[in-house]
């Protein structure tokens, strides 16, 4: 280690003073100012953590959906996943360390990480579209440089294209190639595949409004166009030109405020969807002849993968074990169509992608979906040599077809994280097969009215939660007092737990209308005070 070079780099990038930041479900996020030091530090960080795992290991500069002001970074594995836990810890120290302490604490994760510095590092960095986001970059490259770590800078990429990359590069090519153009290829070779005898030329059915938040989503579909069917015909809307990122728009203000974004007109009973500002989210939506606004959540995301994968499996005639994970905010409804009807087991975790993903790698097939419209599709590696072996070999036409559509499944869908792109080609694919518009893949189930609401507590900490965050532990008494107010609706759930990306606490409440849903979520927000 260069320690002058370190010492010098570290003063260019001082930490303001008192300012203390954690790494938190989603990496750190924060207000853009605050951030040069974190970047420069996550750049130091990356080159260890890549020493370590002698692979080549992501940093993206994003704060997804939150205001065009803020920033935010987060590291990514070897296998495209989310930062390990103990090295969370170590992020959360670095980014706190006083400037003279910072070689002592590079020092000690070094030694507690067993970390051989002799070895090579390979960092790939990439950004959203936020007016900070190309300076802060630079501060990750810094760091990376003073560690004598190489990089590649991708650029503006969408978060999951960095996952996916990164998942590229560590496992020779075997994932797709480590190029922006083949993570378009891999795709639309799969999505042209699944779908070639289903679209017709001219079919106006396929035409589908996309809301992009104003980020990054607009540029790279612009960019992936030419690689897809002409029948499938997009229609960007916040495509960044003018207005600022996730304001009044994008699939996290869909679905908070439960109505459509800004900058998009949309016709009765026409498709829409909204990317969030990082595009690792989609959510659709549509307004029915009566101009009401109908949400198409992550949840009926879920039911609508699930219910088509089930059904190819059971062509395939394999013994293939599917699981579905979900969190507290998963729709009632939607966790019972998925157990009663769908008869396929969900299992809960808490919030956050991290978890669910985990959750999801112990079944052969594992779908996770948050309500909010993050999630993705998870095959074991035997699930998926299975899968690509009958697609070869089987000599039944029928099962053979099956096996060939769950393999163009599994290159469609970006297994390394929640991606928007592609789950949005899934979704077309699936309502293009199965013949489905969008209001009868709405009726699927009906959702309970629900309610999502934040309150501003001096310590959100003190709430403390059990049962996948669905029961609070602490303050004593709190969940009883919960369970009271729960007690007076019908069909009503309510909980309360700390955010893990914003200074709030937050209440979710469901019951059989919306005004009760509405009345519930504010009674339990009176009690957490
Ligand atoms: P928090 O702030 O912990 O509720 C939010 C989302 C998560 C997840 C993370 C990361 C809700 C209720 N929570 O977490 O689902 O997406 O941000 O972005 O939507
Ligand atoms: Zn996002």
């Amino acid at each position: 280690m260069d320690v002058d070079a370190v010492n010098k780099f570290s003063s260019l990038h001082a930490k303001p003073n008192g300012l203390i930041l954690q790494y938190g479900t989603a990496g750190f996020r924060t207000k853009a100012y605050h951030l040069d030091h974190v970047m420069y530090r996550m750049g130091l960080l990356a080159v260890l953590r890549s020493k370590q795992t002698k692979s080549t290991i992501g940093v993206m500069v994003t704060a997804s959906h939150n205001p065009e002001e803020d920033n935010g970074v987060k590291l990514i594995d070897p296998l495209g996943e989310m930062l390990a836990p103990s090295w969370e810890e170590h992020a959360t120290h670095l980014a706190n360390a006083e400037e003279q302490d910072i070689q002592a604490v590079l020092a000690e994760i070094s030694h507690r990480e067993a970390v051989n510095l002799q070895q090579k590092a390979m960092i790939v960095i990439g950004r959203d579209t936020r007016p900070s986001s190309e300076k802060l970059s630079q501060s990750v490259i810094d760091g990376v440089s003073v560690l004598g770590g190489q990089y590649h800078d991708y650029g503006l990429v969408t978060t999951p294209q960095l996952h996916y990359l990164v998942c590229c590069q560590n496992t020779n090519g075997q994932y797709g190639k480590a190029t922006i153009e083949g993570y378009y290829q891999k795709l639309s070779k799969a999505f042209v595949e699944l779908t070639k005898q289903t679209f017709r030329s001219g079919d106006e059915y396929r035409a589908l409004k996309i809301d992009c938040a104003s980020g990054i989503g607009a540029l790279k579909l612009k960019e992936m166009e030419c690689y897809l069917p002409r029948e499938l015909s997009l229609h960007l809307f916040n495509d960044g030109t003018k207005g600022k990122l996730n304001h009044l728009c994008g699939a996290d203000f869909v679905k908070s405020h439960q109505k459509p974004p800004l900058g998009i007109e949309v016709k009765p009973n026409e498709r829409c969807c909204s990317f969030d500002g990082d595009a690792d989210r989609i959510i659709y939506y549509y307004n029915d002849a009566d101009g009401r606004f109908h949400l198409i959540d992550g949840d009926k995301i879920a039911t609508l993968i699930s219910s088509f994968l089930k059904e190819l499996l059971s062509e395939v005639g394999e013994n293939l074990k599917i699981g579905i994970v979900q969190t507290a905010y998963a729709n009632g409804s939607s966790t019972r169509y998925l157990e009663e009807v769908m008869k396929v087991p969900v299992h809960f975790t808490k919030t956050g992608v991290k978890h669910l993903h985990h959750k999801a790698q112990e079944f052969d097939i594992g779908i996770y979906f948050e309500a909010n419209g993050h999630g993705t599709v998870l095959f074991s590696k035997a699930a998926e040599m299975k899968i690509r072996q009958l697609a070869k070999e089987e000599t039944d036409g029928k099962k053979r077809k099956a096996a060939v559509m769950l393999e163009n499944v599994i290159d469609l869908i970006n297994q390394t994280v929640g991606d928007a792109i592609s789950d949005m080609l899934l979704i077309e694919a699936i309502l293009a097969l199965k013949g489905l518009s969008v209001q009868q893949w709405d009726a699927i189930y009906t959702d309970l009215p629900n309610r999502q609401l934040k309150v501003k507590v001096a310590d959100r900490q003190v709430i403390d939660t059990t049962d996948a965050e669905r029961r609070a532990v602490t303050p004593l008494g709190l969940q009883e007092v919960i369970d009271d107010l729960v007690k007076k609706y019908r069909f009503s759930r309510a909980f309360v737990r700390p955010s893990g990306t914003e200074d709030v606490v937050r209440v979710y409440a469901e019951a059989d209308s919306q005004e009760n849903a509405d009345n519930l979520a504010h009674e339990v927000s009176l009690a957490v005070f």
